[in-house]
Parts: C-alpha cells; sequence; structure tokens
C-alpha cells in the first residue's frame, strides 16, 4: 500500500490564553490574524474553524456584513496557503443557547440554532470548505427530565435533515462527546452519529469526528471507534489528544497520557489508507495553563511529531509477525512483542 502524505489542522482556539472556569488568562490574547501566519511555520495546512472565528461578532451583523468578513478571512488563507477544514457553529455561547440549540425547549432558541447553522453554511461555502461539524455541547441535559430526549433525538435528525436540504453539496460532521458541559450529552458515540447518519436522507454527507479525548470519556478505546467510522466510510475528520481518565476534557497532548492507545489510532488510520483522499490529521490539543509565553504552540508541533513517530512505528510493526501469533493465539507474546517495538527493543 503506498504510504500517505499527512496534512494536519488545527483551530485558532488551540493557541489559547489559558483561562479555566477556576481562574482567568495566564497569557496575554494572539490575534487570529498572527495566528494564521504560524500554521505553516508549525507543519500545519488546514484551519478548523468555529463560525465567529471567522466573524467575530456574527450575531450583529447583516448577511452581507457576514459575507464580507468571511471573503476578506478566505483571502487570508490563500496569502498563507491554507485551507479551511470545516466551519461549526457556536451552538453554546450565546443566551439563546444556555439550554442546548437544536433540542432546546424553546422555539426561539432553536430557531436561532438554526440561523446559525445556516450562517455556518455560507460562511463554509464562502472559504472554500465542504463541511460543518456539529459539536452538539449543550444538546443534551444536567437533569434527565428536563428534555424529552426522543423528541430531541428527534429534532436533531430534522436539522440534519434541514441542513441537507439547504445545501446539496455540504457535509455534515458530528463530533460525538458524552458529557461536558452537559451532564449527559445526546450523541455521545460514533455509534449514535452513524445512526443518525444512516437515518437522515442523505447518509453520504453525514459522517463523524472523533476526538480522542471524547472516546475515552465515554469509557471507549479511541482505535476502536475509528475503526467503526472507517469500516462504514464514514471517518470524516479526527481531533487527536489524549485524556488521562474520567475528569474534565483534557485535551492533553498527543499520546502523553497512553501512548500505546495512540499507536493503536495511528496504526488503525494507516491500514486503512486514512488521509489518501485528504481527510487532514486534525489536532485538538490545549496547552496546559502552567506554560508561559505568548503565542505558545509547542503543544502543536509536539503532538504532530508524536504522531509522526507513531506512523513509523505503525509502518514498522511486523505485520508477519503479528499473524503468525494470532494464528497461534498467542496473545501475550503478541503484546509482548507490541510493547518492545514502542520501547524501540
Ligand atoms: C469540545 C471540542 C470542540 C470541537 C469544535 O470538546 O472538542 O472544540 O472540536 O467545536
Ligand atoms: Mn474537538
Amino acid at each position: 500500500m503506498p504510504h500517505t502524505n499527512y496534512r494536519f489542522s488545527f483551530g485558532p482556539w488551540n493557541i489559547s490564553e489559558g483561562a479555566d472556569p477556576f481562574g482567568p488568562d495566564v497569557r496575554p490574547a494572539f490575534p487570529h490574524e498572527e495566528k494564521y501566519a504560524l500554521f505553516r511555520t508549525l507543519g500545519f495546512e488546514g484551519v478548523q474553524f468555529h463560525d465567529d472565528d471567522v466573524v467575530p461578532g456574527i450575531d450583529g451583523l447583516s448577511a452581507s456584513q457576514i459575507s464580507a468578513k468571511a471573503g476578506e478571512v478566505k483571502t487570508i488563507l490563500e496569502n498563507q496557503g491554507l485551507t479551511a477544514e470545516f466551519v461549526a457553529p457556536r451552538l453554546w455561547f450565546a443566551p439563546q443557547t444556555v439550554d442546548g440549540g437544536y433540542t432546546s425547549n424553546s422555539a426561539s432558541d432553536r430557531e436561532y440554532a438554526w440561523d446559525r447553522t445556516q450562517k455556518s453554511i455560507d460562511i463554509a461555502n464562502t472559504l472554500g470548505s465542504k463541511a460543518i461539524v456539529l459539536w452538539l455541547a449543550r444538546e443534551g441535559t444536567y437533569m434527565r427530565e428536563a428534555k424529552d430526549a426522543k423528541l430531541a433525538y428527534q429534532r436533531i435528525l430534522e436539522t440534519i435533515n434541514r441542513v441537507l436540504e439547504y445545501d446539496k453539496d455540504i457535509e455534515i460532521w458530528i463530533e460525538p462527546k458524552p458529557n461536558e458541559p452537559t451532564d449527559q450529552a445526546y450523541v455521545p458515540t460514533i455509534g449514535h452519529t452513524l445512526a443518525l447518519s444512516y437515518a437522515s436522507t442523505d447518509h453520504t454527507r453525514v459522517k463523524g469526528l472523533i476526538e480522542s479525548a471524547h472516546a475515552i470519556l465515554a469509557g471507549l478505546d479511541p482505535s476502536d471507534e475509528m475503526a467503526f467510522a472507517l469500516a462504514h466510510d464514514k471517518l470524516a475528520s479526527v481531533h487527536l489528544n489524549d485524556q488521562n481518565g474520567l475528569k474534565y476534557d483534557q485535551d492533553k497532548n498527543f499520546g502523553a497520557a497512553n501512548l500505546r492507545a495512540a499507536f493503536n489510532q495511528v496504526r488503525v488510520l494507516e491500514e486503512s489508507g486514512y488521509g489518501s483522499r485528504g481527510e487532514f490529521i486534525g489536532l485538538d490539543v490545549k496547552a496546559v495553563r502552567t506554560q508561559g509565553g505568548s503565542p505558545v504552540t509547542a503543544h502543536l508541533t509536539n503532538s504532530r511529531e508524536i504522531f509522526l513517530h507513531l506512523v513509523e512505528k505503525s509502518r514498522t510493526y511486523d505485520m508477519a509477525l503479528v499473524a503468525q501469533y494470532r494464528e497461534a493465539r498467542d496473545y501475550e507474546a503478541l503484546e509482548a512483542y507490541t510493547i518492545r517495538h514502542l520501547l524501540g527493543l
């Protein structure tokens, strides 16, 4: 099989000021426009966007103002040799999204969510991106009785169909996550995602984006989640990172908590030729609050480098030996070989 030349992406939010729920910014803000100039030198050619990363203050602007601003960003991307990977409506920040967007109990708030979704599609078209990403942040509950869950799932499916109808080319990539900020999110896994895809009016345009940490938070193995989507040819993108057990969403560097699990994600992607049709290796990693300086980017280059080292580990993994061990059902030897290989012994 020919070797894939991977291309990488991240979002402007991955260069951040370091605030968390318990403390304010610890680093000076670094303007988005200046971030775009860093991408290529850091080894990245794709930019992941939220709608308001492209068009700040989107809610107060007219359609023509939004289009003009998106056009400006498109020019910057062209000048920097960058591609917009996707645009995601930020449905968790506005007063209208306190209780969710598509699943809110308020009809006017649901209409707001649709309006932001339409704007995101329009922005994606201006940027030349073929997809919107739905991370369904607040589509869930803190108290299970607060929403009619069956109706909520129907509303999510209706919205998917409405997007497919509104734009005949756009793809929807759902990024499942089981919790945070809600106690329990709807669409917590890739299985839920693909069920919605097949139930939609055009399943070929409804795919998944798997974030390593989100799978771990659901108690699942990210490489198996990826394999499930790949088996259905529905892995549109990934957010590689890491997560140290069941706690807040950490967005640690790829491989930093569990190197073997990271190896298996890379191996599964490699084995299926992921990336050969232009799919990005997306990162969603956060610099730790203790890291000084501005802009802080080492977490991005380090995660990218770890990925590439693991690609090498995957390419030198002796598949003939693995086949022998599988045949003999000697998984003890298989595991010992795998660990020795990772240790470089
Ligand atoms: C949240 C998360 C988001 C999405 C994009 O956990 O991962 O940053 O990737 O909206
Ligand atoms: Mn993510």
